[in-house]
């Protein structure tokens, strides 16, 4: 394949991404990858365009049902791209668990933070919904995140991401970084619990966790 092919591939990837055309983008990863052309650079065009989302969704240029789709593209080429990523020994450079707090099963803003999240290049791991404090503080005590996730959608379940901040306090000390979000939580919550970040929607929780753990975007 020669550099004008793989130039346009890439370009289409982006926007096969951006579209939400999961066959078309999964193509295009295995052609690209056939090609030899470098996995770093597959999943460069890819958090590209996932950033393009993010930057349309924040303008109001596009809404959520868009940036799931876009989201689904991604993450199902990434499951191409992960093993090549890894042989070629790239890592995520950052880690994150996210979760739903104890209590509530609302999971679909959690999922997009959480595939937004991946787009962004971090390695994620998703405990579900209704995760109680401690299972958060066994993972985290495990998996060395930089940087952890509680999202509720209850005013009802807010006592539980102020519960579970206060659980894992201990690991904000030696660097952990925690980010809370969903529909009744605010910035002002969010200071008065003690939690590190807050963001609106998925798209800010991309800068929020960047910023937090010091990537450049
Ligand atoms: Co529920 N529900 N629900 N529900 N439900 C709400 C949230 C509600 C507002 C509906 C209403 O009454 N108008 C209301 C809450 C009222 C309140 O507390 N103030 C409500 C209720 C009352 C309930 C039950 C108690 C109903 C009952 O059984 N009597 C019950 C509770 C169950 C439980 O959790 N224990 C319940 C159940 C359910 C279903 C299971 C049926 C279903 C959930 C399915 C699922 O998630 N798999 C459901 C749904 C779908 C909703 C609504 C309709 C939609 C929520 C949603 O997915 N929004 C919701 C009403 C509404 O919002 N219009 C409602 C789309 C999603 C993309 O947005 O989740 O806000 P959202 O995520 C955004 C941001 O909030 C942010 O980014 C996302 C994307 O931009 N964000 C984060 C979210 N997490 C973040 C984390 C971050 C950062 C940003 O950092 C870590």
């Amino acid at each position: 394949m020669n550099q004008e092919t793989v130039r346009q591939q890439l370009s289409d990837l982006g926007m096969a991404v951006q579209a939400g055309k999961r066959a078309a983008a999964k193509e295009l990863v295995a052609s690209l990858l056939e090609a030899e052309v470098a996995p770093a650079e597959v999943l460069d065009a890819m958090v590209q365009a996932m950033d393009e989302i993010g930057e349309l969704f924040q303008r109001k240029e596009i809404f959520v049902p868009q940036m799931l789709v876009a989201a689904r593209a991604m993450g199902e080429s990434m499951a191409l791209l992960e093993p090549k990523l890894l042989a070629a020994g790239i890592k995520p450079r950052y880690r994150a668990v996210i979760g739903t707090v104890a209590g509530d099963v609302h999971d679909i803003g959690k999922n997009l933070v959480a595939m937004m999240w991946k787009g962004a290049g971090f390695d994620v791991i998703d405990l579900g919904t209704n995760v109680p404090a401690n299972k958060f503080l066994e993972v985290a005590q495990q998996q060395r995140p930089d940087l952890i996730g509680l999202s509720a959608l209850l005013t009802t379940t807010m006592p539980a991401i102020r519960s579970t901040v206060q659980a894992l306090a201990p690991l904000q000390t030696s660097g952990v970084r925690i980010v809370v979000g969903g529909a009744p939580v605010t910035q002002q919550f969010a200071n008065d619990i003690g939690a590190d970040g807050y963001a609106a929607d998925a798209a800010r929780a991309v800068d929020v966790a960047r910023s937090l753990v010091g990537a450049e975007s």
